[in-house]
């Protein structure tokens, strides 16, 4: 295992540092309190390249490995887990499952534009009754000849709102089981599609959740993705890579709130001394640098994994339970440091222990994740 960072990675990084220093920073706290989606950051991160990282040049992207894109996420996520999980979400979900299992056509109308910011997608699994159980799919599309007819409601869609592209997985024959399923490309303004309010979230409010409605809404063939029944693989294939991004941002989470942490403690007097100096806190400090480097290194494995060709499933999904649970645990130390300062919003840590809970729960669950990890271990 080598993560010494090339130099151009070194200058993604620290590109993503100073953006989310200079312009992520500023009005963090407003758009949490008001839930405002982060429009202006997200043209920014478009212009940047931040929004297609790992597309191929020939379709607008960045052409960069999965690598950099973790350090971009774990940049951003260390000021706000809001707008990382529309980067997340865009790159991983949206972009990286059209790009690898689209046609030239789809990739041609689509990803230049998803690639660039220009539009941003979301991904369509989650419905009310099937979250971690995702094949007990309730949504249908019912196959007409020369189009799809759909059905149905999904939940807890990032980028709801927002978005002009949604990839949709949909029960096509129910007999057939996960292998009935098929992953639908669906464009924003399609009679019988309606979106449903704003989501009120716990955490990264900035982002746009919303629930989606579809009645009766005519789907053409040419816009599904990959061959009849093909669309759980699909969801689980590229899941697997949104689980990187997920631990990355689970990752900046923790790092940005031990950096406040440390910072915190050296100035905070209690007892006649910087509290840094006392063991409760110093120990603190040092389960949490800890736990974030043991994170880090299983994030950047995975990414490196990937970029290898080799499988990816396992060092996923434990980069991204162990990044999801160190997050929610340093996040809420770091409150703990900072004591009654902690509780009140003015020093960001209370926004991160509520951004935080999402990586334990989305993308598939901590328990999601010890299932994968399980049955990857017994198989072997
Ligand atoms: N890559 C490719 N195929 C995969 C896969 C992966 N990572 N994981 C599962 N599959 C395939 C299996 O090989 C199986 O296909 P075959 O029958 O052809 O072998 C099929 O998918 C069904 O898999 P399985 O039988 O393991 O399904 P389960 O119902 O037991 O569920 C889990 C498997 C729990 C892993 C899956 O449902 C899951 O990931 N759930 C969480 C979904 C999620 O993340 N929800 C959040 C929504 S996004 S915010």
């Amino acid at each position: 295992m080598n993560f010494s960072l090339t130099e151009e990675q070194l200058m993604i990084q620290q590109a993503a540092r100073d953006f989310a220093q200079n312009e992520l920073l500023p009005g963090v706290i407003d758009r949490d309190e008001a839930q405002k989606f982060p429009k202006e950051q997200v043209k920014q991160m478009g212009e940047l390249g931040f929004l297609g990282m790992m597309v191929n040049e020939k379709y607008s992207g960045s052409g960069l490995d999965t690598l950099s894109y973790v350090l971009v996420m774990e940049e951003l996520s260390k000021v706000d887990a809001s707008s990382s999980v529309i980067v997340s979400v865009n790159n991983s979900l949206v972009c990286w499952g059209l790009e690898t299992y689209g046609t030239e056509e789809q990739k041609e109308k689509y990803l230049h534009r998803l690639a660039t910011g220009q539009i941003i997608g979301a991904f369509c699994l989650s419905e009310p009754e099937a979250g971690s159980d995702a094949t007990s799919q309730k949504t249908t599309a019912i196959d007409k000849g020369d189009h799809y007819v759909l059905n149905g409601t999904k939940n807890w869609i990032t980028n709801g709102g927002t978005a002009e592209v949604y990839l949709v997985i949909a029960q096509t024959d129910k007999e057939k089981g996960h292998k009935g399923i098929n992953a639908l490309i669906v464009e924003k303004g399609t009679p019988g599609f309606e979106i449903g309010p704003k989501e009120n979230k716990l955490g990264i409010r900035g982002s746009d959740t919303h629930s989606l409605m579809f009645t009766d809404v005519k789907v053409p063939k040419e816009n599904r993705i990959g061959e009849d029944g093909f669309g759980f693989k699909f969801a689980m294939k590229t899941l697997a890579g949104g689980r990187i991004g997920i631990a990355a941002q689970a990752l900046g989470i923790a790092a940005g709130a031990y950096e406040l942490a440390l910072q915190y403690s050296k100035v905070r007097k209690a007892f006649g001394t910087e509290i840094c100096n006392h063991q409760a806190i110093a120990f603190k400090l040092a389960d949490m640098h800890t736990k974030i480097q043991a994170a880090r290194h299983l994030v950047y494995q995975a990414a490196c994994d990937k970029d290898a060709g080799e499988n990816y499933d396992l060092s996923g999904a434990m980069a991204k339970l162990y990044a999801a649970e160190t997050a929610m645990e340093v996040a809420t130390e770091a409150v703990q440091i900072h004591g009654g300062n902690g509780f009140v919003k003015e020093y960001h840590v209370e926004r991160l222990m509520r951004d935080a809970k999402i990586t334990q729960i989305y993308e598939g669950t901590s328990e999601i994740q010890k299932i994968v990890i399980s049955r990857s271990i017994l198989r072997d």
